[in-house]
């Protein structure tokens, strides 16, 4: 496997980019320039922080994440690829492998008013395979400035035509769930958990006592996390994206959940820029198309 010194001496950034041990020993980036700062796992491809400077961390992590081989990180930005869900073999992950997987790093750069962007990369493996026969490239790039950017882009590099859904399945954090709500989302409708029957939003905004776990369908626009207590609003924005899915487990589902302390459902709330439902909005690529999913993420007055 590559060390952090190789990693370091062909990609590092002086003080900027550097690639580190983290917990559990995997290999992690961590960013820091004048506008913000960002960590991004290779495991999973994972953004596990971001903050602009002065500003309070944007993105949330479990304090009881495992840090482990074929196991998800708890939190960040988890790339789900190239399913969403469950699958309907249980014996696959959930959300896909891309999140259970090493990624290569293809580049990392400074670009103006030192915004640091890191693309990494995704090719079929052993284990892909035998889940997924398909030839692809996935490349998610993150561009860590005053605003955020992720991007999952797939090619399709072989001789079949293929189906995918995914999402940017996105832990943002929060005072309290007691004290956010989100805009955006009027008049959309949407699916609650994975059954079939459509509703539609009527409140402007969308508040949370419960468990909320909403697949909002041709929901193309921006939302808003309006947090009082934080006294901010982060911008979501999204494109190559037909669903948005938010998701709070609340508290007896929190419970259930191994590595989420019980009282971890109170900070973060998912907003998720998704392709999630089977006919209504999957992605379909014939031999060499290619599809990009991408959102970005910034604080508005
Ligand atoms: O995006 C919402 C969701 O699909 C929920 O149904 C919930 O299970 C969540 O993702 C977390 O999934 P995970 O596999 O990471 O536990």
């Amino acid at each position: 496997m590559v060390t952090i010194e190789t990693l370091n001496n062909k990609f590092g950034i002086a003080n900027k980019a550097t690639f580190y041990k983290g917990k559990g020993g995997l290999i992690c980036l961590a960013v820091n320039t004048a506008p913000a700062a960002a960590d991004i796992s290779l495991y999973g491809a994972q953004l596990q922080s971001y903050a602009p400077a002065g500003q309070k961390e944007m993105i949330w992590m479990s304090a009881k994440s495992l840090f482990e081989e074929g196991k998800a990180i708890r939190g960040g930005v988890p790339l789900c690829f190239p399913w969403f869900g469950p699958h309907p073999d249980k014996a696959k992950p959930q959300h896909g492998f891309a999140r259970l997987q090493y990624w290569d790093v293809l580049k990392v750069e400074e670009r103006a008013e030192e915004t640091i962007v890191v693309q990494l990369g995704l090719k079929p493996s052993t284990v892909s395979m035998e889940m997924w026969p398909f030839q692809f490239e996935a490349t998610a790039t993150f561009s860590i400035g005053k605003t955020l950017d992720v991007k999952l882009s797939v090619a399709n590099t072989g001789n079949q035509a293929f189906e995918y859904s995914g999402a940017l399945h996105t832990y943002f954090n929060i005072s309290n769930i007691d004290s956010i709500a989100i805009e955006g989302l009027q008049g959309t409708t949407y699916y609650d958990g994975f059954g079939t029957e459509v509703k539609t939003q009527n409140p402007q905004l969308l508040y949370f006592n419960t468990e909320t776990n909403r697949r909002y369908i041709n929901s193309t626009g921006d939302c808003i996390i309006i947090d009082k207590e934080y006294n901010r609003k982060i911008h979501v924005a999204k494109t190559g994206s037909k669903v948005t899915v938010v998701w709070n487990p609340g508290e007896d589902v929190a419970k259930t959940i191994g590595d989420m302390q019980p009282e971890g459902y109170k900070t973060f709330v998912c907003v998720e820029p998704a392709n999630a439902y089977t006919g209504i909005d999957t992605i379909a690529l014939n031999p060499g198309q290619s599809h990009t999913l991408a959102t970005t993420i910034k604080l508005v007055d």
